[in-house]
């Protein structure tokens, strides 16, 4: 492919026009403070307010669009951008890139699956079976590496159905809550590959305008996600009970402390707690004394 000539002051940032990942990746560019228009209506998009181009796609097309350099950023699933990494390194084809952040949103996992009824003690029962499969880099390299010798036999979709039509006698599918497994009368004996969407970047290099773009975003990015999990909590506690009730807060560091009008006996305490506080620790603080607990989402966080 001839050199693509990408505007020196913008970022280009391929996603998802329409699937799982797509509500995701622009709800990310939301919070990230990237104000985007009616998506989805045209293939190339401008942030108004971050110099930020986005380019609407299939997912499959994601990779290549990044390894090519044709977009200088690019969000899709792991799953995807490792198998099509596969396939071009064996092409002989441009298959460089970086990833700049794991996100957390699009999590899965590649596994090999087989009907209910039949038999498995251990992967050697892979042995001589048909695979069917959309990832046949993946599943070809998980067999080679187990030393198992089976028939990988491609299909673009429906994959769960290969069985059943006599296709296939196992397949190896992308499972989240294992439903379409169950409906179709398979179960999972492998996990071969975990995935999650991650945001990745071209090898080429970029100019100094969007590398401080791409630091800009990066900066928002960690801020959102580590906001995702962390709370705000607020509580009323025993002077002499401080000591156990900040041993029972999640990832929090030096609470603020705030006396209390008209009671000598308690404090209040705020403090940012950066894991996800359970039921079980809030019923935790109040046997420890606490009152008046509340726990509040925090929107975006920057240490
Ligand atoms: O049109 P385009 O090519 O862009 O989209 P697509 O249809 O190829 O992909 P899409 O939108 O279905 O998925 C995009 C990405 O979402 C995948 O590449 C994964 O990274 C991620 N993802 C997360 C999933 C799933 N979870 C998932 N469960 N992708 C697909 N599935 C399918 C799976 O193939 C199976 O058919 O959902 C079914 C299983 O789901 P459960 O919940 O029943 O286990
Ligand atoms: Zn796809």
């Amino acid at each position: 492919m001839p050199p693509v000539t990408l505007p020196t002051d913008r970022l280009r940032l391929a996603i998802q026009k329409s699937g799982r990942l797509s509500t995701d990746s622009l709800d990310l560019l939301k919070s990230c403070g990237i104000k985007i228009k009616a998506p989805k209506e045209k293939l190339l998009l401008h942030a108004d307010n971050f110099p930020v181009d986005l380019l609407f796609v299939r997912d499959d097309d994601i990779p290549q669009l990044v390894m090519d350099g044709v977009c200088d950023l690019g969000i899709v699933g792991q799953n995807v951008l490792e198998e099509s990494s596969l396939e071009r390194r064996n092409a002989g084809s441009r298959h460089a890139y970086s990833v700049e952040r794991v996100l957390d949103f699009g999590g899965c996992r590649l596994a090999i699956a087989i009907p209910e009824e039949r038999p498995f003690s251990s992967l050697k029962d892979l042995e001589g079976l048909r695979i069917a499969t959309s990832y046949p880099q993946l599943t070809g390299r998980f067999l080679a590496e187990q030393n198992i010798k089976a028939d990988v036999v491609t299909l673009s979709g429906s994959v769960e159905i290969a069985p059943r039509l006599g296709l296939a006698d196992a397949i190896c599918d992308l499972v989240s809550s294992g439903s379409t497994l169950e409906a179709n009368k398979l179960r999972a004996v492998e996990t071969i590959f975990k995935s999650k969407a991650a945001l990745i970047r071209s090898d080429r290099s970029l100019t100094a305008e969007k590398s401080h773009a791409l630091d800009i975003m990066l900066s928002r990015i960690d801020g959102v996600q580590k906001a995702a999990d962390a709370k705000y909590i607020m509580l009323h506690a025993p002077k002499a009970a401080l000591a156990e009730i900040r041993k029972l807060l999640p990832g929090s560091e030096n609470p603020t402390i705030l006396p209390l009008a008209g009671d000598d006996t308690k404090v209040a305490l705020h403090a940012v707690c950066q894991e996800a506080v359970f039921w079980e620790t809030m019923e935790s603080l109040k046997k420890a004394g606490a009152s008046s607990i509340l726990v509040l989402p925090i929107e975006k966080m920057m240490l």
